[in-house]
């Protein structure tokens, strides 16, 4: 090959790294995050998971918080999926996040306020809600963090989408995605209707979901796993998947 010894580099000027390697453990929403981002770029990685009740020594060494994901770029452990996300995005194209620098600071702020969004009081307490009289709590904290994403869609992005920016796929997209898979799953036995109320969110969750390097980005067995996610925090809707069917 006449190109052999031709250095490569990124189309920032980068060099480009010899080597990706995920480390990742199956139901995490945020190492999805991360997959999301390298699937719409095209980036290839290996992957190895882990079991998060028995962290091997190797990982605490490279992950200061003992968390997935890890994305080592050649010797260099990066930590964060937000960290990563960026990374990613300034490496490959397409780039993911807009062009104009105020829209970019707003999509930046959607991403940082993901957590207060997914958890704590937020949609994975309805996910994972632990019963039903808990349910009314978790869906009214839940609305409020809905309704602010609704209002951002409404106010912020001036088109029809269907993802957040408009028609392509952004950083926020790969950040929301995998809360409102998971969020799905659950909905199918809890049936609550939530997304419902919040018309723009609800399509935009219509949209990921639809999108295969969205809902692919994670194993085969994800399904099974996440089900046992289900069982072993004990919640209703594994509750509810479980119940015997009532008698005629
Ligand atoms: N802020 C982190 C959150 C990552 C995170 O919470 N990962 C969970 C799995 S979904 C984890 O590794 N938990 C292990 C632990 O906390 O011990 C990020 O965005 O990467």
């Amino acid at each position: 090959m006449i190109f052999d010894d031709v250095v490569r580099f990124t189309t920032w000027g980068e060099p480009m790294p010899e080597k990706f390697h995920l480390i990742s453990s199956v139901t995490c929403p945020w190492v999805q995050r991360s997959v999301i981002t390298m699937r719409a770029k095209g980036v290839e990685f290996d992957v190895t998971y882990i079991n998060l009740q028995d962290k091997p020594d190797w990982f605490l060494e490279i992950s200061p918080h003992g968390k997935v994901p890890v994305l080592k770029v050649d010797d260099v452990a990066l930590f964060e999926s937000n960290a990563i996300a960026e990374y990613l995005d300034e490496m490959f194209e397409p780039r993911l996040h807009p062009a104009d620098p105020i829209k970019r600071a707003q999509n930046r702020a959607w991403t940082d306020f993901l957590p207060t969004f997914g958890w704590g009081p937020g949609l994975n307490n309805v996910t994972y809600c632990p019963s039903k009289e808990a349910l009314p709590e978790a869906l009214d904290a839940a609305r409020l963090r809905l309704s602010r994403l609704e209002d951002a869609i409404a106010k912020e992005r001036g088109n029809d989408g269907p993802y957040f920016n408009g028609d392509t796929l952004s950083l926020v997209d790969a950040a929301y995605g995998p809360f409102l898979q998971r969020f799905s799953i659950s909905e199918k036995v809890l049936q609550t209707g939530l997304l419902e109320e919040f018309p723009l969110v609800s399509a935009w969750s219509g949209a990921l979901l639809a999108n295969e390097t969205v809902t692919g980005a994670v194993p085969p067995n994800f399904s099974e796993e996440f089900n046992r996610n289900l069982e072993r925090r004990g919640t209703y809707a594994w509750a509810l998947m479980t119940a015997a069917p009532a008698a005629e």
